[in-house]
Order: structure tokens, then sequence, then C-alpha cells
């Protein structure tokens, strides 16, 4: 809605234009996850999400000590891990956050140099360049540490043809529930403490090489009760957009704050899925029992027709449509954009998912923050936690 913020100037080739790219990154590889009950969670993500079986390691493919189960749909893999005894130090991350996104994999041509890239510009290594083979080829991969004790993991494959890593064995299954359309990860937003939004933003800049390409601040991002900052992330194709929220102070508890206490430390707040049918998405979600936020109320879509025709844009949906299933609207000079949320899909709010139609928008849907906050925030007062 914020003038400002649409009049950001997207056009990453031009913020890039003669520099070169140190880290290129052909998009995201996979998203990790540490849960308690890596079973339970991977039939939860293939009814409830409509993800397909893909992959799998465990002890009948000789993996003692951790158990992995890979989901698929369309370019989207999820990774769902949980250890087999208390020796694991994945114990240790599911003790102190509860299930959440340990791993944030990147996909790259050469991951000794993203390596190498990176951690010269000094980020914390967490795993230095390994290769590992099977009869389909060879995969590298290398880690380094970003905010709290979340990952990035560089991951080359292209030297490999097999399903999805050595180690794994293809997973098939009798039961395969409908996808619901999700296509890719649009982006993936990041929480961090009290005053380390900027720090985070200058490590993307400089050990990832990435920009700061739109920023919203509490005068931006307030309800009458919270506040929060947030500033977009992106790497220089544009394929990677990262952004990171700090709270800040209001009359009651940040969303952000509500998160960190819960997650105990920063960590990745939601990821957000992209489709190109979200009337479709979201009813097949809503029909498997996922759980969004509250509706926005009346006047929020009376206003609407208005927040398209000051940019002269044509909604091709029937509004009907979308206020029954709860999605929210949002427009910029560029085109408009359709977008919804997840409550938590754990049982400490923390990590929810968004899911996203872009229909030419670039924005992450500014004018929708107050309605949204106002949702987020009727759930913090059911919790007792605002
Ligand atoms: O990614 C975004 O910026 C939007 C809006 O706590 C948003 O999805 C921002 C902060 C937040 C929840 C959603
Ligand atoms: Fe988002």
């Amino acid at each position: 809605m914020s003038k400002e913020i649409t009049s950001v100037n997207y056009g990453l080739e031009k913020i890039f234009e003669g520099a070169e790219d140190f880290l290129p990154l052909l998009g995201t590889d996979y998203v990790e996850f540490y849960v308690g009950n890596a079973k339970q969670a991977a039939h939860f993500y293939k009814t409830a999400f409509g993800f397909q079986s893909f992959a799998y390691k465990g002890l009948e493919t000789g993996s003692k000590e951790e158990v992995s189960y890979v989901l698929k749909q369309d370019k989207i893999r999820l990774v769902l891990t949980t250890p087999l005894n208390s020796k694991s130090p994945i114990n240790d991350h599911i003790v102190k956050h509860g299930d959440g996104v340990k791993v944030v994999a990147l996909w790259v041509d050469d991951a000794r140099s993203a390596y190498e890239e990176t951690t010269k510009r000094g980020a914390k290594s967490y795993m230095e360049p390994k290769v590992e083979k099977d009869e389909h080829g060879e995969i590298v991969r290398a880690g380094i540490y970003t905010y709290g004790e979340t990952v990035h993991m560089f991951v080359e494959r292209k030297n490999y043809n097999g399903k999805f890593m050595p180690g794994f064995v293809e997973w098939k299954s009798d039961y395969n529930p409908e996808p619901v359309g999700l296509k890719f990860i649009d982006h993936m937003v990041g929480n961090v403490g009290w005053g380390e939004m900027n720090t985070w933003v200058k490590w993307y800049e400089d050990v990832m090489g990435f920009v700061n390409f739109l920023s919203f601040d509490d005068k931006q991002i307030h309800t009458e009760y919270s506040a929060l900052m947030s500033k977009v992330m992106s790497n220089g194709n544009g394929r990677i957009k990262f952004p990171i929220n700090e709270p800040a102070e209001g009359k009651k508890r940040s969303q952000i704050e509500e998160y960190l206490d819960f997650y105990e430390g920063p960590g990745v707040q939601h990821i957000a899925v992209a489709t190109d049918d979200i009337i479709t998405t979201v009813s097949q979600l809503r029909s498997r029992g996922v759980e969004f936020l509250s509706t926005p109320p009346e006047e929020y879509y009376r206003a609407v027709p208005g927040r398209l025709e000051e940019y002269s844009h044509q909604l091709r949906e029937d509004i009907e449509t979308l206020k029954g299933l709860g999605i929210m609207i949002d427009a910029d000079e560029e085109g408009y954009l359709l977008q919804i949320f997840t409550k938590p899909v754990e049982d400490r709010p923390t990590l929810f998912f968004e899911i996203i139609q872009r229909m030419g928008a670039k924005g992450f849907g500014a004018g929708n923050f107050k309605a949204l906050f106002e949702s987020i925030e009727r759930e913090q007062e059911k919790r007792g936690t605002l």
C-alpha cells in the first residue's frame, strides 16, 4: 500500500551490473527439519500439504544414527530428520528449539568454492567440503552457520544423476495423496534478536554477496499493540530471498519476541511457497486440515478494489471466493499478489507457512501487514502470549 515501499528499485540486475557474483546460486536445494518423530511428520506433510514420498535413509539402509525422509512437490524438497538414540547431537537441537528448520540448502555449481568464498569473508564453518559417492555419481556438500543454529549447506550435484543423494534409497509408498499445487520456495524468513537485524543484513551482504532490496521499519509494520522491522535480502539473480525480522518496541509483545522466546533463539520463522492457483491450493489445504490464521475482517475486503484500482490492475480471481478462503490481496506498480498464512505447524508458536501467488507483484504484501499482524495477535491473545 505504502508508496515508499513500492517505489523501491527492484532491478537487481542493475544493482549487480559489473559486479562479479562470488556466490552464484542456482536455487534452493532442500530444507531440512530436525523433528521428534520423522515418520509422523512425513505423514503430515504428505496428507495435509500434498508432498510426495521421494527418498529415505534409516536402519534398513544402514543409517544407524538417524532417519531421514525426503518429500517432494514440484521443485520443493523437504528433508525430515530424527535421531535414533540419545547420543545424537540432533537431540540437543530438538530439546532446545522443538521441531524446526536446521538446514536451508542452496544449490550451487561448485560447493568447494562457495565454502571458500564465504568462510574467507567471515562465515563460521559447519561442515568442510565433503564428497559422497554411489553408483549414480558424486555429490559435494559444505556448510556454514547463519543466524542462531541454522545452517546454509551448499550442494553441488552436477556429477550426480541419482534421485537425491548417496546414502538414500528411493522411497516408494502405497500411500500417495495428490499434490496441492505447491511449486517452489518463494522466500524463507529468519527471526533474529533485538537490534540484530542489521548485523545479519551486513552478514548476508559481506559473506554471501546479497543485497538489501526492500526494507520495512516499525513505522510501517505495526498494529495498535506491537511492531517489528524487516529487511529483505536477495542474491544476484533474485532466486533466493531471505527477509530478516527483528522485534520492535510496542505496547505488547511482538510476534517476533514470542517466536524467539519459544524457539529459544533466532531461526526460520516462515517458508513461503508459491502456487499458480491459490484458490485450488488453499481449498485443498483447508479440506485436508491445514489451519490458517483467522480471516481478515469485512472492511479489509471492502478496501481491496480501491487498492487494485490505484494501480489499475484487474483482479482475475473472484473476490468473494478469495474472501471465503481468507486469502489476502496486495498490489504495487507491477501487479498484485495473493497470500495466506498458516498457524504454526508445531505446538510451540514458531514455524509457519505462507502460500503465495504472484500476479506480477514482487513485494511481500506490505499492504496486508496490518490485517495479518492483527490476526496473529488474536492467536497470541488466545495463547496468553501477547
Ligand atoms: O515475508 C514477509 O515479509 C511477509 C510478511 O512476521 C510477514 O510474508 C512479515 C513478518 C511476519 C510475518 C509475515
Ligand atoms: Fe513472507
